[in-house]
């Protein structure tokens, strides 16, 4: 698929009172700004207009947007966000998304999903049931892609407690290729119906790097993780690498920074 436009949303000045199981302390709101500055420009390097929704007090967490919906080249869907505090981040979401989208769908209760854990491999779907998105929220959402003539796998992930989110230890490159963390069962990405061309390991060390994107011909990737940042350019990806630190500190990975479509 090719990308040409991308929303994100910057963090809002009390970012740092978001849901947070990382034990790295605060995150400093100023070089959040800064690196999600440098993530927009990144964006826009890969030919993406990129379009802003406006940082929000009451949704700390906001700045995650890719939480909040999904998007593909046939269609949008809202999301209903699993942590009870994101719930209202898709109204001025699904606003912005009105823009480009002229039918936008929704999840409903009692079905929950969080966009971190949906995987677009080609035109299959992997739906991840974790803590945040649950079984009807999942198959509501396999229903809605059905209907755009994708089609879906629903993965159970609750039993791999290092996973947030299905994206915090898998991402898909396109052409059979897959970054996958330590401990990702293979029947995963099987599911994925592409086959596994390559499984790119990520070692522990660096598994916050497996949260990557792919966007037409560059792999935007987490700064700091040689061994991965060595194995993509061994591959010859175009790579640009950027600083996620403050976002790492609130859980946050590369990809739940924008929607891109
Ligand atoms: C949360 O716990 O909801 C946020 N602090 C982090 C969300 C990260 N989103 C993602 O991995 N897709």
């Amino acid at each position: 698929m090719h990308f040409t436009r991308a929303i994100v949303r910057p963090p809002a000045a009390n970012f740092a009172l978001g849901l947070s199981g990382a034990n790295n302390g605060p995150p400093d709101i100023d070089r959040a700004l800064d690196q999600h500055g440098r993530y927009c420009e990144a964006l826009r390097d890969c030919g993406l207009q990129v379009t802003h929704v406006e940082a929000d007090l009451d949704y700390p967490d906001g700045t995650f947007v890719e939480d909040a919906a999904i998007v593909t080249g046939r269609g949008a869907i809202l999301t209903r966000p699993g942590a009870p505090s994101r719930t209202g981040e898709i109204a001025s979401v699904g606003e912005s998304l009105s823009q480009f989208y002229s039918d936008v769908q929704h999840i409903v209760a009692p079905g929950t999903v969080d966009g971190g854990d949906i995987c677009q491999v080609d035109d299959h779907f992997l739906i991840g049931v974790s803590a945040r998105t649950n079984q009807p929220g999942a198959e509501q959402l396999a229903e809605h892609l059905r209907r755009m003539n994708y089609t879906a796998s629903i993965l159970d992930i609750r039993a791999s407690a290092s996973l947030l989110h299905l994206k915090t230890g898998i991402a898909y490159l396109g052409d059979g290729v897959w970054l996958a963390a330590a401990g990702i069962q293979e029947e995963f990405l099987r599911a994925g119906g592409a086959g596994i061309r390559e499984r790119i390991a990520v070692s522990a060390a660096e598994s916050y790097a497996a949260n990557c994107v792919r966007i037409n011909d560059t792999v935007l990737l987490a700064a700091g993780y040689p061994q991965l940042t060595a194995a993509l350019e061994e591959r010859g990806y175009r790579l640009v690498t950027l600083q996620m630190s403050e976002f790492r500190k609130m859980d946050g990975g590369l990809s739940c920074l924008s929607l891109r479509f």
